[in-house]
């Protein structure tokens, strides 16, 4: 039953809160004894060779004027269902991916496909600092600070053809290293996909790092989609693959419950999920009483992004 108190949170919203903060709290001691016996090793594992903070990293006009999310909530309220389902899960179970040495297979409708490693990549690249709103389906957001590069500049360098009409991503598919795929919650691996203009629009970035740092596991490590104006489930984690194709791809959330999951997914406070509404959402690390903000149609970059689906039906492509 939802009792409305005069603040207008319902006690099992209370409830939840208070569950996630204990639950938070029991999950770093049992972090803190994890890395007490295993000593230095597992600090030293997470990322050999990898910068643990970026050197040089552009402010960007592209960021939103908002501070931040504090950095525990962005890092220890995750989903990553390849590292089980639960918002705690990601952040203990993913310490154990190795993120270094990686590549990136670009392959389909370019000029110049291969295999390309992802330290020559950051190289390559201008890092710029983005504050985005992570709108989530499930109706609650944060504030974050990536670090990362557009997409769309790095896609160029390998000349798409004019046959590439679709971007496709696919995460790492590694049972042993990522426990959530022993189970078919999804069919592995995690794909998603961008129409050619949507990943090659300014805002559309790809991810290596957050508040300056090399990407936390558990936030997508070591290289991430991340398109602020659609929900977090089209920001893709883990990437090892990106396929230019003619056909729209067939993604992960879209196969496992269509009526739920369009391709688009842009962040829509008109058109609700079948399940809940999508008017408001809960904002993540304020406080025990987490109070609500209205949802922005396109999370906000309406002005930037409208054009992309003019003449299309919102509440068909949704
Ligand atoms: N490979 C993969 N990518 C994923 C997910 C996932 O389960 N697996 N979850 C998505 C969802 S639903 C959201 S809301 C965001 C969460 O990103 P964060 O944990 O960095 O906040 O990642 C997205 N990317
Ligand atoms: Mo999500």
């Amino acid at each position: 039953m939802l009792i409305k108190t005069n603040r207008g949170i319902s006690s099992s919203e209370i409830t939840d809160a208070k569950l996630f903060l204990e639950r938070r709290r029991l999950i770093r001691i049992a972090i803190g004894s994890a890395i007490g016996t295993l000593g230095a090793g597992l600090a030293a594992h997470a990322a050999p060779g990898a910068p643990k903070a970026f050197e040089k990293v552009r402010k960007s006009d592209y960021s939103l004027q908002e501070e931040p999310t504090d950095y525990d909530y962005i890092t220890q309220y995750n989903n990553f269902y390849e590292f089980g389902t639960s918002k705690e899960a990601p952040a203990v179970l993913s310490q154990g991916l190795k993120t270094r040495p990686w590549s990136v297979v670009i392959e389909g409708e370019v000029e110049k496909p291969g295999v390309y490693d992802l330290e020559e990549i950051i190289l390559s690249q201008v890092l710029e600092e983005r504050i985005y709103r992570l709108r989530c389906v499930e109706a609650w957001s944060m504030v974050v600070p990536w670090v990362g590069f557009p997409l769309g500049q790095w896609l160029k360098q390998f000349n798409p053809t004019s046959r590439a009409k679709f971007v496709e991503f696919v995460t790492l598919f590694d049972p042993d290293q990522m426990p959530g795929q022993r189970r078919a919650v999804l069919d592995w691996p995690y794909v998603e996909g961008l129409r050619i203009d949507e990943a090659m629009h300014p805002l559309t970035i790809m991810v290596v790092g957050l508040y300056g740092k090399l990407l936390p596991n558990q936030n997508g490590a070591p290289l991430r989609l991340v398109v602020p104006w659609k929900y977090g489930f089209k920001s893709i984690k883990s990437i090892v693959k990106i396929r230019l194709i003619e056909q729209m791809p067939k993604t992960a959330w879209n196969k496992s419950a269509p009526n739920e999951y369009g391709f688009f997914a842009n962040v829509n406070p008109n058109v609700d999920h079948p399940r809940w509404s999508q008017k408001r959402e809960r904002v993540i690390g304020s406080g025990l009483f987490t109070p609500k903000r209205d949802t922005e149609l396109f999370n906000g970059y309406a002005e930037q992004v409208a054009h992309l689906y003019a003449g299309m039906d919102l509440r068909k492509f949704y």
